[in-house]
């Protein structure tokens, strides 16, 4: 029995090594060129293409590489009653606590201005915003959420969250569904999107959201492309409502060669890098799982298709 990596946008030959060398003995197959398509029981995907999975007759579960799986849930190519499971990784948090607090660093400090400034040789010092001018919004309580906006409110960040389901959490001011989005936007002037995404989130950062926020504003999505209305947001930056953003995720990635974001001076484009699984932390729980599946046992970390996670 085997497990296949299927990826067309991730390097996945430093997954085989690692597994390799780690658990002999499992087989891999790395797609396109799969041996013995028969063997296959579990496939750990990333931005696959439509029918990767076509002609696997003996599939029994997948694998996201990441913590998201709307790659998986979004491809109507894949059967709906494929389990399917993501990875879930205190590094994986690590790594965006540290992004979204670089990114807000970035605003207070105006990096994005002088890097501008920098290109055509101008020298114009401005103000450092204050840790106490901002009011933090995160967007998204989850997994990964819910620790980026404890630790943001550890170092020092009025913070408050919003998500789907009523959540207590000590220091942060929380609120919960769509009735209570206006509320948890009043005053707030940076904006973190960490939700899932889902019919109800789609769309979910636009126009309407920006008015509500206190201006000026700035937007971090590390989310979802699709969570922003990116027209939405080039409007409100030119209504000077929204003071500028840093992007991790897009409608399109690649983002498109002529897209209206790559040359606007307070817009900071990162190529969906703000989290990424390490091979040599996440190969045992894709190899736990495989094994589960071939010994009959359920899967850790099994998504909830109904919850997108
Ligand atoms: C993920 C991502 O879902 O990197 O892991 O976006």
């Amino acid at each position: 029995m085997s497990l296949l990596f299927i990826s067309t946008d991730r390097d996945v030959e430093p997954w085989k090594e690692v597994l390799e060398e780690d658990y002999p003995d499992v087989e891999v197959e790395i797609w396109p060129d799969i041996d013995e398509p028969e063997r296959v029981q579990f496939v750990v995907l990333w931005g696959q293409p439509p029918h990767a999975l076509d002609g696997l007759p003996n599939l029994q579960a997948v694998s996201s590489l990441g913590a998201g799986v709307d790659h998986v849930l979004e491809d109507k190519t894949i059967p709906d009653d494929l389990r399917v499971s993501r990875v879930v990784d205190d590094d994986i948090n690590d790594q965006m606590k540290i992004y979204v607090e670089t990114a807000i660093n970035n605003y207070r400090m105006h990096s994005f201005t002088y890097a501008y400034q920098q290109q055509k040789g101008q020298w114009n010092p401005e103000l450092r915003i204050k840790k106490s001018q901002l009011n933090v919004g995160v967007m998204g309580l989850g997994q990964i959420g819910l620790p980026v906006a404890q630790y943001l409110s550890s170092q020092g960040f009025d913070v408050e969250g919003w998500s789907n389901s009523a959540k207590d959490i000590s220091g942060i001011e929380t609120y919960a569904g769509s009735d209570a989005l206006n509320n948890f936007l009043d005053g707030v002037n940076v904006l973190v999107c960490l939700l899932p995404l889902t019919p109800e989130t789609e769309g979910i950062v636009d126009l309407s959201l920006f008015k509500k926020m206190e201006h000026p504003a700035f937007l971090i999505n590390v989310a979802r492309g699709a969570h922003l209305v990116e027209e939405d947001l080039i409007y409100a930056i030119d209504k000077g409502w929204i003071a500028g953003a840093q992007l991790d995720a897009f409608q399109e990635e690649p983002l498109p060669e002529k897209h209206a974001f790559w040359n606007r001076e307070n817009i900071i484009i990162t190529p969906h890098v703000a989290a990424e699984s390490d091979p040599e932390r996440v190969i045992a729980q894709l190899v736990e799982n495989y094994k589960r599946v071939l010994s009959g046992q359920p899967l850790k970390n099994k998504v909830n298709p109904e919850k997108h996670y």
